[in-house]
């Protein structure tokens, strides 16, 4: 079965990645997810400096999926430049994978002191700007402030000449669909990554009556199961609004191959994985492939461009992106 993903000019054996945050804090788990059945690997968001996050419990598994307020605890940028530039300089086998590196500033400024540390340093990749996280106590996500993105957006393509993407919130209304679109399609970015967790979600245990995570008093951001629907949606509706130009990476809700296919045919050309990763490990990578491979082969597809994107509508017409 060909599960080969281009994306941008580079060659993955397949569209496959962890979601940030999940198996790729330090050496070993980003060691793992080298040696993993993975086509990609991303980094954990990174900030300036060594961030602790917020206090435990701060992660829970949840028969639907999961519910985190991990609060951004990362080893700093220079931690995962470091890692990511010795990789792509080895001669390993795996060294193609390590093409993603996520940054997550507290504040556009911070952000763009992040970009220019990375414009100033040896790496070559893609960068994933997180506008998304729910977990920082005080701090809005980002994204959710459609004029404050596109003044950011603009400050970062005065300088910054790598290829870019963010990170999206999940939206639930069209119009915010049409105004973000709008927003990004006036800039030269190479991909979103839709979506992060559901934010600021409760979970409260019936029997003991107290919420399951420490901080914030329990608001947490969901994933998993939980939020495919909303996944599926926010990948759809970006396939139908971007420009070519802009590829689309789909996260969310991810169990089994049936929902890595769902987001290929809603239109994602990468697929990522946090909850399902988080509870089954990176050996979850052979697992879905091998189930993505036994629906395509049912279903006669040789190759994942063959399905890409053509999701039909109840009329039975389906309305594909540009290859990329
Ligand atoms: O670290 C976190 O709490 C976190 C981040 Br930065 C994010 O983007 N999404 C999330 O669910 N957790």
């Amino acid at each position: 079965m060909d599960f080969t993903t281009r994306f941008h000019g580079q060659e993955f054996a397949n569209p496959l990645m962890n979601a940030s945050g999940v198996w790729c804090y330090d050496d070993e788990e980003l060691d793992a997810m080298g040696s993993s059945a993975s086509g990609a690997v991303v980094t954990k968001s990174a900030t300036t400096n060594f961030r602790e996050g917020n206090p435990e419990p701060r992660y829970q598994s949840l028969p639907l999926g999961s519910i985190n307020s991990m609060g951004l605890p990362n080893k700093g940028l220079d931690f995962y430049l470091d890692y990511v530039i010795r990789q792509q300089e080895s001669s390993a086998t795996n060294a193609q994978k390590f093409q993603f590196v996520s940054i997550a500033g507290t504040s556009p400024e911070e952000d763009i002191l992040l970009l220019k540390k990375i414009q100033a340093s040896d790496y070559k990749g893609f960068v994933e700007l997180n506008l998304s996280c729910p977990n920082v106590p005080g701090k809005p996500q980002m994204a959710y402030d459609i004029d404050a993105t596109r003044a950011l957006l603009e400050e970062i393509f005065s300088f910054f000449d790598q290829p870019l993407g963010i990170k999206l919130p999940p939206f639930f209304d069209l119009v915010h669909f049409d105004l973000m679109a709008d927003v990004l399609n006036d800039f030269p970015l190479a991909f979103v990554n839709c979506i992060n967790s559901v934010g600021n979600g409760l979970i409260v245990d019936v029997h003991t009556e107290r919420v399951v995570i420490h901080p914030k008093n329990g608001f947490g951001g969901i994933g998993g199961p939980y939020v495919l629907p909303t996944a599926l949606a926010n990948v759809r509706a970006y396939a139908e609004r971007l420009k070519p130009s802009i590829r689309i990476i789909g996260t969310g809700g991810v169990e089994s191959g049936e929902e890595v296919f769902l987001h290929l045919l809603c239109g994602a050309d990468m697929v990522q994985v946090g909850t399902q990763l988080q509870k089954e490990g990176p050996a979850v990578f052979d697992r879905l492939l091998k189930e993505l491979g036994q629906i395509m082969e049912e279903k006669g597809y040789k190759s994942i461009d063959e399905f890409r994107g053509k999701v039909r509508n109840y009329a039975g017409e389906s309305n594909p992106r540009p290859l990329a």
